[in-house]
C-alpha cells in the first residue's frame, strides 16, 4: 500500500471518500446540515471535488460534545479517548473494532519505517490513558510482533532501569522526554550508548531538528518524528522513514490539504499553510475536512525509501501557539532550533509572556548547562548577549532573554509547554 501507485492510490482515494460521504451525511446531522448549508452533495466525481466541502473545526467537536459526531450507534462503539486539550478545548473521539484494527495496523507499519521488527523490544512511555499515545503505540508495536512494555509515563528513573534491565531496543514517547530520561540515565551513571536502545519514534509535541540532533547524540540512537491527532486517528496518521527527511502521510487512510490559512483555498505542494485532513475509513468518529491548526507543507517531490506517500514537512508550530512579536510570526520551535546550537545552555526553555502596562511582554527564560558557573556575571552576560543575538538574527526581531539556573525549568514526562501565559495575571 505505501508504495501505491500514484493513480492507483487516487482510486482508491476516490473510492473511499464517496463511501465516506454517503456514510457522513446519513449518520451524522452536522455534517447533514453543513452539507445542505453548503448546498453540496455529498458525492464528488474527482478528488478536485473535496476542495468545495466545508470544513471541520475543533468547535464542531466541542459543540457535540461528547458523541454528538459519531457516526454509529453507540453499541458499536469500543474505545473512548479524547485530545489532551492543548488548547483548553477537549474533543471526545470514538472507535469501532473495525478503526482499532486498522488503528493498530498504522502504528505497526509506523514502528517498521522507523525500522522495528518482531524481534525489537519497545519500550511504551507515552502516557496510557485518554490520551491516544500509549494505547496507539502499544498496539502497534504489538501488531508488529515486538515485546511491548506498557510502561506508560512517569517514573523516569525507573523508566532508566527498565531500559537497561529489560534490554529495551525502541523507546517510544514525547521528544521532550526522551531528552529528559536520557539526562536521568546520566545522573544515574548509566551511559545511554551502552544500551541496546537503537531508535525512538517520538512525537506528540513539535521538536526542531536540533534537538533531533541532541536526543540522537545522548541516547545513541535514530530519532524518528511521529505525528497525529486525536480528532483525526491518534499517531499513526504521517511518520517518517529511515531517510528522516519527512513524515509519510498514510494516504490510504487520510487525505491531506494544506490551505492558505487567509482564503482558506488548498496550496499546491511546497508551499506553507495549515494541514486540513479527511479520515477515509474511520467509522466511529470520521471528519471531513479538519482543519488541525497545525502548520506546515508538502515536501515535493519522492522520497528515496520508495514509499510513494507524499511527505509532511516537520511541524513548525501551530495556529495557536504562534506568537506575533512586533509583527513577527515566531513558534516556540523556532526559539529551541537557535538554542540548542549554543554552547553553554541547555535545552529547556519556556517563553513567557506577561503584560508591561499595557503592553505585551515577552521574555525567553533558558537554562545555563551544567559546565556554566551561575555565579559568574561575566560569563552569564556573555551568554545571554549570544543567545539574544543568535534568536534576533534567526528570527529577524529582538526579545528579551533571561537565563534562569540548571533545572529550574519544570520537566515535562508528556508534551513540554513551551509557552507560559501570565497576561491574565496582571502587569509586572
Ligand atoms: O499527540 C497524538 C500523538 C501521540 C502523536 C503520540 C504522536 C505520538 P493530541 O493529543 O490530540 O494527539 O495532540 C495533537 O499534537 O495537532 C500537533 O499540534 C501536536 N503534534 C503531534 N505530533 C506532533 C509532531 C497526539 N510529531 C497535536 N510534531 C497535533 C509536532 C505534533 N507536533
Amino acid at each position: 500500500m505505501e508504495s501505491m501507485e500514484r493513480s492507483v492510490l487516487e482510486a482508491v482515494q476516490l473510492e473511499r471518500l464517496n463511501d465516506l460521504l454517503t456514510r457522513v451525511y446519513e449518520g451524522v446531522p452536522t455534517y447533514r446540515r453543513k452539507f445542505d448549508d453548503a448546498d453540496v452533495v455529498p458525492h464528488v466525481d474527482d478528488l478536485s471535488g473535496l476542495a468545495d466541502l466545508p470544513f471541520t473545526v475543533k468547535d464542531d467537536l466541542r459543540s457535540a460534545y461528547p458523541y454528538g459526531m459519531f457516526a454509529v450507534p453507540m453499541r458499536d462503539i469500543v474505545r473512548v479517548h479524547s485530545s489532551s486539550g492543548t488548547t483548553g478545548q477537549v474533543s471526545v473521539v470514538g472507535y469501532t473494532a473495525g478503526d482499532l484494527d486498522r488503528w493498530s495496523d498504522l502504528m505497526a507499519r509506523t514502528f517498521a519505517a522507523a525500522g522495528a521488527t518482531a524481534h525489537d523490544i519497545v519500550q511504551v512511555a507515552y502516557g496510557y490513558g485518554l490520551f491516544t499515545g500509549g494505547l496507539g503505540a502499544h498496539y502497534g508495536a504489538e501488531r508488529l510482533g515486538c515485546a511491548t512494555i506498557p510502561i506508560s509515563g512517569g517514573n523516569t528513573k525507573r523508566q532508566v532501569q527498565v531500559l537497561k534491565d529489560f534490554g529495551t531496543t525502541i523507546l517510544a514517547c514525547t521528544p521532550s522526554y526522551a531528552l529528559l530520561i536520557g539526562e536521568t540515565a546520566l545522573e544515574m551513571g548509566i551511559d545511554p550508548h551502552t544500551l541496546p536502545l537503537r531508535a525512538g519514534v517520538f512525537g506528540a509535541e513539535p521538536w526542531s531538528e536540533n534537538m533531533r540532533a541532541q536526543i540522537e547524540g545522548v541516547l545513541g540512537i535514530t530519532a524518528i518524528d511521529i505525528y497525529g491527532l486525536s480528532e483525526v486517528l491518534g499517531p499513526g496518521v504521517a511518520a517518517e522513514c529511515h531517510m528522516q527527511h519527512g513524515l509519510h502521510v498514510n494516504e490510504d487512510h487520510f487525505i491531506i490539504e494544506i490551505v492558505d490559512p487567509a482564503t482558506l483555498r488548498p496550496v499546491p505542494d511546497g508551499e506553507t499553510g495549515e494541514v486540513v485532513f479527511t479520515t477515509l475509513t474511520k467509522e466511529g468518529i470520521p471528519v471531513i475536512r479538519y482543519r488541525t491548526r497545525d502548520i506546515s507543507r508538502i515536501i515535493p517531490g519522492l522520497c528515496e525509501c520508495g514509499r510513494t506517500f507524499r511527505r509532511l514537512e516537520r511541524i513548525t508550530g501551530r495556529t495557536d501557539d504562534m506568537l506575533i512579536i512586533r509583527g513577527v510570526n515566531v513558534y516556540p520551535s523556532q526559539i529551541e532550533q537557535v538554542l540548542i546550537g549554543i554552547p553553554g545552555v541547555a535545552p529547556h526553555y519556556q517563553v513567557v509572556l506577561s503584560k508591561r502596562g499595557s503592553m505585551d511582554h515577552v521574555e525567553v527564560h533558558v537554562e545555563v548547562g551544567p559546565d556554566v558557573s551561575f555565579d559568574e556575571i561575566k560569563t552569564l552576560e556573555h551568554l545571554r548577549g549570544r543567545v539574544a543575538a543568535e534568536i534576533a538574527s534567526a528570527l529577524a526581531v529582538s526579545i528579551a532573554v533571561k537565563l534562569v539556573e540548571p533545572k529550574s525549568i519544570q520537566r515535562s514526562e508528556g508534551k513540554a509547554k513551551r509557552v507560559v501565559d501570565l497576561r491574565a495575571q496582571g502587569s509586572e
